[in-house]
């Protein structure tokens, strides 16, 4: 597509120039029912929908309630992008051998956990290099004193040895991936939120210093099990990478290990089963848990235990989580020992997110004055 746009021309020729995805900011009544099937905006385009996650560590049930089931969900609502965010995987000091692995494990958990490849477009960012280049870009337009504020980067630099620089900025770099994409929304976990404030705030300033070029995506957050903490430690978040693992449920772990976790999980003296995430964050955690894997409401599982004790209700937790991760566990075993036909679906889907990410890239480097072979 030759890039024709400039600055200050009017927002009809950019629209063209991106393919007809651009609008001036997220704006609710431009979208019919975000929940729709196959929504699209007042044109008729197709709501665009992107979202990350890291190959490295294990896949967890927090990972599920903020990550997977949300893409499989939001995938019916447009056109779907889905990456494996391995640049982000070296911000802390990693095992390569692992990298490469953990790859073809999330790519398969990803399947498993139900993204259509004929729906969804699911890829590695590293194979598309418009993500880096992008970084670079906006990098221009982030302020280092808001990267300084991210809480996950002063978590980080509180707890690690050696700091990497990669930690401070790779929240430019998720901008970028979102961004390229002229996403609408972005289904995330909780943890994100600081980060797709950033990316909504490097756009705007983007789009007013050198003329709309991105859409402002809005983040979609699950309304239970937005941040699932660790079983043992109910005031860290569930991670792959950090907490207590006898608290950390895995994607992968067999039955008698989810039960374990589950009935060990750390409560409170009390009896009630009751939704307070203040004086009972132990319980709470339990209770959102079991919203996420049964689809029940807050009220009707604390209707459901009323008077009945704690023992019963982790027994029925562990039992509804087993019951979600057999299927989820049978499927990705079937993927996982075919690494060809992973490789021939990462294949297909990067070439996809590389044509489509394109325009936005050439539209970025035209706007900032670079001269283009
Ligand atoms: N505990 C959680 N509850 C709900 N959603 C969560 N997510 C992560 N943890 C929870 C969401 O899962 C998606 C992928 O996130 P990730 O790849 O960053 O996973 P992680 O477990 O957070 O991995 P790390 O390595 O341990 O990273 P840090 O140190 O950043 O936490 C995201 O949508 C995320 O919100």
């Amino acid at each position: 597509m030759r890039v024709r746009a400039r600055l200050g021309e009017p927002l009809d020729d950019v629209v063209d120039l991106l393919g007809g995805r651009v609008r001036a900011h997220h704006d609710q009544q431009f979208w019919g029912s975000r929940h729709g099937h196959g929504t699209q905006d007042t044109f008729g385009r197709a709501m665009r929908i992107f979202s990350g996650i890291q190959p490295s560590g294990d896949p967890h049930i927090g990972n599920y309630s903020g990550g997977f089931r949300q893409y499989a969900q939001t995938q019916e609502q447009g056109e779907a992008f889905f990456c494996i965010v391995d640049l982000h995987a070296i911000t802390i000091q990693h095992d390569p051998a692992a990298l490469r692995d953990g790859t073809l494990d999330i790519t398969a958990m990803l399947f498993a956990t139900g993204l259509d490849p004929d729906r969804s477009t699911v890829f590695v960012q590293s194979h598309v290099t418009a993500h880096a280049e992008a970084a670079w870009l906006l990098s221009s337009v982030t302020s280092y004193g808001q990267l300084g504020r991210m809480t996950q980067f002063k978590e980080r630099a509180a707890e690690e040895e050696f700091v990497s620089a990669a930690v401070f900025t790779y929240p430019v770099l998720m901008a970028g991936d979102i961004l390229l994409y002229q996403t609408d929304i972005v289904p995330i976990g909780d943890d994100q939120r600081q980060h797709l404030e950033l990316t909504r705030d490097v756009a705007q300033r983007f789009n007013s210093r050198y003329g709309e070029t991105f859409v402002i995506p809005d983040a979609v957050f699950p309304e239970t099990g937005g941040r699932v903490m660790n079983l043992q430690e109910p005031a860290v978040k569930m991670s792959k990478s950090r907490g207590a693992e006898s608290g950390t449920v895995l994607m992968l772990d067999p039955p008698e290990t989810v039960r374990k976790k589950v009935k060990t999980a750390v409560t409170d003296s009390g009896t009630d089963v009751r939704y307070d995430p203040d004086e009972k964050p132990g319980i709470s955690n339990l209770i959102e848990l079991l919203t996420v894997v049964t689809g029940n409401s807050i009220q009707d599982v604390e209707a459901r235990y009323d008077g009945s004790g704690y023992g019963q209700f982790k027994s029925d937790v562990a039992d509804a989580i087993v019951e979600v991760l057999e299927p989820i566990q049978v499927r990705y075993r079937g993927l996982r020992d075919d690494p060809a036909e992973l490789m021939r679906l990462l294949t297909v889907g990067a070439e996809k997110a590389r044509a489509v990410s394109a325009p936005t890239l050439a539209a970025m480097y035209e706007r900032l004055g670079f001269t283009r072979p």
